[in-house]
């Protein structure tokens, strides 16, 4: 998106299901769609793209970063399997909510910067909310995360190729 970089490794739905019986069926665990459901308001529920519903992404190389984009779908759930404990190695998230453009997350004085540890997790309005992941600062370092796309039944999603060139 806006060329932003991508620089990880990462694994798609389609994969995940042939390997793993436990990210799926948590994925769709009515326990935690529930919780997902109260925590954001309104109901929440499963996607159909196999490729999107559950991904894991890999920063471990150093400059590794998720640069600057929104998402396909409006919720995402991020859990945290690794990150680096101390936020001045990066790994960040850098959010912007109600972005007009990307650009805006370079606006200092509006976007926000989050730390996070494994065993985090997070739930973000992730098709309004402009975010990126900063790059990882130094070798040795991982950041590995599962997210979990999530719709609405009023919620139009807005398809991009960007699931594909990622995850396909
Ligand atoms: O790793 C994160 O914290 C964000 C992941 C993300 O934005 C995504 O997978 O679309
Ligand atoms: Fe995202």
């Amino acid at each position: 998106m806006d060329d932003s970089p991508r620089h990880m490794t990462t694994l798609g739905g389609q994969v995940i299901v042939e390997a793993s019986d436990m990210i799926p069926a948590l994925y769709r665990d009515p326990d935690l769609v529930g919780l997902l459901t109260r925590a954001a308001g309104e109901p929440v529920t499963e996607i159909d793209d196999p490729l999107e519903r559950h991904v894991l992404n890999i920063l471990h190389r150093v400059g590794d970063t998720h640069g600057a984009h929104t998402d396909d779908y409006p919720y995402a759930l991020v859990l945290f399997l690794e990150a680096p404990d101390d936020p001045a190695d990066g790994g960040l998230l850098h959010f912007l909510p109600h972005a007009g453009s990307l650009y805006d997350l370079d606006a200092a004085d509006r976007a926000r910067t989050a730390h996070h540890r494994a065993g985090d997790a997070y739930l973000l309005r992730s098709d309004t909310t402009a975010h990126r992941v900063t790059p990882l600062s130094r070798p040795g370092l991982r950041r590995t995360v599962l997210n979990f796309a999530y719709t609405t039944p009023t919620a139009r999603p807005h398809r991009t190729g960007s699931a594909t060139e990622l995850y396909a």
